[in-house]
């Protein structure tokens, strides 16, 4: 009996070193396995783990319940492909070069994901990247060119273009687990990023959540009619409201022949709607055609306020509507992770690129340090380091992600990437964790929604804003005892003091980055030439 054993123990272990296929097992099969998930304009509020006023989302929520929640988590320059520069970097977007959507990701930038993969990673990455040019470090991708389309999307691979009918959220799950299941080298960790398009505009929900979501009504933010009373000019001056400039069309939905009707012309057509088949349209046709009828009826009898509220219906609708198929596709990844027993030695996080304006201050899209688009969702589930159902208020970043896989990967660092490991914060060692403010920097003006330039800081309390380039204007925001942000204080006597100990704050946080004036103004030259160009 005891022979037989010791038989099967040897045999068992001799299996164990050469599956794991490395000359110190020990050591190498503790690294864990890394799986980012991140959406495209996915907002906090519209996570239920946040706040489950606008939908359920079960699944994404289990990383929160098995993990951990942060609450104050933000991006330092909110906007895609610069949030994503952010994200491989490790560094602010004044120093990888990634500054806005329309400058080019600088390829000789050392990511994370290179790194991993020099250490020993398997890596692939599937869904959204939008740089323009394609990721280096992975040995496998399938990436949507640019924005990528909802229906019927275009991939980009090493082995060239394809085109896959269906669902863009349930193509990009697809391509996710068949590479899970038949190209992942077992004896490697490795490193996924499962990138989605959804929730980015216009929004397109698949066929299945066309009855229950276009059904719903949603209770409009306290801010929805925000008149901007004490803020400078960007908020006033900003195309991004529900009432101005989200189009019936484009956005909404209502068909060219009833906008012909009702005599309104808009600047874009019905977008991604045009990519459907005859048999996904047919089924598009008969849920929206009803809501365009409808539309037509009462449009005569809106006003500017109950046009609002039509608006922000129907936009939170669609919005949310493709969320529930992104919900459902990260279920799909975990029940994977856990039927192929890998949810153990898995560190998965669920993020966004960036915040997103769902109707309050009147608006949609982001780009803005205000909290809705300054704050992103960050849910990580890690188990045997994060405590199960634990919610963290620490300023965390996604300048934070970099160092943090490779510090659970046990990969050193560069010393020039600019976040902070975020291991510590797992752990509950807060005395390791130093940081009380965090920093901002939005490039991308004069641009599509017109939101103007500004740097700020904000740290647990307050926020002070600069906005520069055609205007020279601060705003300074006193989060608790005014959430929603509407009540600039900059020039209140009682937040004089507080205006002079931000200020140098801000000046040091700047020296610490390496960020500059001068850097300022040689951004504005160099986006000058790309819009010309
Ligand atoms: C598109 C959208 C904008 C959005 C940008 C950037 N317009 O241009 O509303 O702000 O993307 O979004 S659209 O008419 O094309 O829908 S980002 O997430 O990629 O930065
Ligand atoms: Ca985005």
């Amino acid at each position: 009996m005891k022979k037989s054993l010791s038989i099967y123990l040897s045999l068992f272990l001799t299996v164990l070193f050469f599956s794991c296929g490395e000359t110190t097992p020990k050591k190498k099969t503790k690294r864990p396995n890394i799986v980012f998930i991140m959406s495209d304009d996915h907002a906090y509020q519209a996570i239920s783990a946040y706040d489950t006023t606008l939908i359920q989302t079960p699944n994404i929520d289990r990383l929160a319940k098995e993990g951990v929640l942060f609450t104050n988590a933000s991006v330092t320059n909110s906007i895609c492909a610069p949030s994503r520069a952010v994200i491989l970097t490790g560094k602010h977007s004044h120093i990888n070069g990634k500054i806005d959507n329309l400058s080019p990701f600088d390829t000789t930038n050392v990511t994370f994901p290179m790194l991993l993969q020099k250490a020993g990673y398997q890596t692939a990455m599937f869904g959204k990247l939008h740089f323009g040019n394609n990721p280096k470090g992975f040995d496998e991708f399938k990436i949507l060119p640019g924005q990528g389309d909802y229906y019927n999307p275009r991939f980009v691979t090493k082995d060239g273009d394809t085109t896959i009918t269906g669902y863009v959220t349930d193509i990009t799950t697809d391509l996710t687990l068949d590479w899970m299941e038949k190209r992942r080298d077992t004896a490697k960790p490795f490193l996924l990023m499962y990138l989605h398009k959804a929730p980015h505009r216009s929004w397109l929900p698949a066929a299945r959540h066309y009855p229950e979501f276009t059904k719903n009504e949603y209770p409009p933010p306290e801010t929805l009619f925000d008149k901007y009373q004490t803020r400078g000019d960007a908020a006033k001056t900003a195309e991004m409201g529900i009432l101005k400039d989200m189009l019936l069309q484009y956005d909404l939905k209502v068909p060219s022949a009833v906008l012909d009707e009702l005599r309104i012309s808009e600047r874009l057509g019905a977008g991604g709607v045009a990519r459907m088949n005859t048999e996904q349209r047919a089924a598009w046709d008969s849920i929206y055609e009803p809501i365009a009828i409808d539309f037509m009826e009462r449009y005569p009898a809106l006003n500017d306020s109950s046009l609002t509220v039509w608006k922000f219906q129907r936009y939170m609708q669609d919005y949310l509507g493709t969320i529930a198929a992104v919900d459902e596709n990260v279920g799909r990844l975990l029940d994977y992770l856990d039927v192929e027993n890998l949810s153990q030695n898995t560190l998965i996080v669920y993020t966004s690129d960036q915040g997103f304006y769902l109707g309050e201050h009147g608006w949609f899209d982001k780009r803005f340090m205000y909290n809705e688009s300054f704050k992103t969702p960050l849910l990580i589930r890690w188990p045997n380091v994060i405590t199960p159902n634990t919610t963290e208020d620490e300023l965390v970043q996604n300048l934070d992600f970099a160092q943090t896989f490779l510090a659970a990967a046990g990969v050193a660092a560069p010393k020039d990437m600019q976040g902070e490991s975020l291991l510590p914060l797992f752990k509950k060692e807060k005395d390791k964790w130093t940081r009380d403010a965090v920093y901002y920097h939005y490039y991308e003006y004069p641009a599509e929604h017109t939101v103007k330039r500004h740097y700020g800081i904000a740290t647990k309390k307050y926020k002070l804003m600069h906005f520069y380039y055609d205007v020279d204007q601060w705003e300074l925001y006193d989060l608790e005892k005014d959430p929603t942000e509407t009540n600039n204080v900059y020039d209140a006597l009682e937040y004089q003091d507080i205006v002079d100990e931000m200020k140098i704050k801000l000046t040091k946080t700047r020296e610490t980055y390496s960020d500059s004036k001068a850097l300022d103004s040689l951004f504005i030259q160099q986006y000058q030439n790309d819009v010309q160009d």
